[in-house]
């Protein structure tokens, strides 16, 4: 099978895959599965970290499914998938299909945004825990058709703001932010002032939770540039944006941080594709970003906090 030619200026130096990648296939999965892939990630206030894996079925079906590590590398996954609610709206806004989850920790309270796709199309759900062991259905937060909900975590003047990025009819797409008094009812919203660069052609949705700097919110985002076969290519880029009006960008690296040259991210059940639903800030400045490599397989890369921040400024 050819390769792809992924050819783009890249400042991959600042971000260093895991020399043990992938961190997680589906052999790990106690339970038949496709991939595992696009996971959330926290570093709980214990300090432990738990993930939560995007599983793909064999029938194509999509479970999260927890998994434990104590350094942020080797991750056991639990006996089961979180128990979703078996009741008609449920399953009529999501036939088993939810999956990409970023956790956001809140005034000591887990929030999970994840995609629930469906006939209706794309929308938003949110679940709540207070230890990432029991899980919590709160409901849908947003209409048709929206992905990559993120939350903030700190409310922004006052209000809980979340990153998303509606889809438009050419598949284009930014980002937006919206607010809410409850988590639930949403709106204020409003596009984050971002353009066509020369590679994020389409798509460009928040993935892993905004990490608050001095510079203003970095956020490590995807997006795709489309070669001649109609083939998406998918990279990660960085951009900061403003504190209190995160609809300001601040700052934005011109080229991606990371985009698929490995195997890994080559070739799986979709071509050419890293995409990230969560990053850990570690105490000493680097950060840990889980990343899913071609719709297959968890992976992981660091980089430090203060080589991201350049990279927005294109230093
Ligand atoms: O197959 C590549 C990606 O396609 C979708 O990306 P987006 O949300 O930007 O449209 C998602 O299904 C994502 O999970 C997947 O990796």
């Amino acid at each position: 099978m050819s390769q792809p030619v992924v050819y783009v200026k890249s400042k991959e130096n600042i971000v260093q895959r895991y020399e043990g990648n992938p961190i997680i296939t589906k052999e790990d999965i106690p339970a038949a599965a496709k991939g595992v892939y696009n996971s959330g990630c926290i570093k709980t206030t214990e300090g432990k970290y738990v993930m939560l894996c995007r599983v793909e079925t064999p029938s194509m079906k999509q479970l999260i499914w927890p998994a434990d590590s104590d350094d942020g590398i080797n991750f056991t996954p639990r006996p089961e998938p979180i128990k979703m609610p078996d009741t008609d709206d449920f399953k009529e806004y999501t036939a088993g299909m939810y999956y990409d989850p970023r956790v956001t920790l809140i005034e000591g309270t887990y929030y999970v945004v994840f995609a629930c796709h469906s006939g209706h199309s794309c929308r938003l759900g949110l679940m709540e825990s207070p230890d990432m062991k029991e899980f919590k259905w709160k409901g849908f937060i947003t209409e048709t058709d929206n992905r990559n909900g993120v939350l903030f975590p700190e409310k922004i003047n006052g209000l809980y703001a979340r990153l998303d990025r509606p889809n438009t009819g050419d598949g284009a797409g930014y980002m937006w932010v919206s607010y809410s008094p409850d988590l639930i009812h949403w709106g204020q919203s409003s596009a984050v002032a971002m353009t066509q660069d020369e590679w994020g052609w389409k798509k460009n949705g928040p993935g892993a939770v905004p990490i608050k700097t001095d510079k203003g919110w970095l956020v490590i985002y995807h997006a795709v540039n489309v070669q001649c076969a109609a083939q998406y290519v998918y990279h990660l880029g960085v951009m900061l944006l403003d504190l209190k009006d995160p609809s300001k960008v601040i700052a934005r690296a011109k080229a991606p941080i990371l985009s698929p040259v490995k195997e890994y991210e080559l070739h799986g059940l979709t071509y050419a594709v890293v995409f990230t639903c969560g990053a850990v800030l570690e105490d000493d400045g680097e950060v840990k970003i889980y990343y899913g490599g071609a719709d297959t397989v968890q992976c992981l890369a660091t980089a430090k906090l203060d080589d991201l921040v350049d990279a927005c400024f294109n230093r």
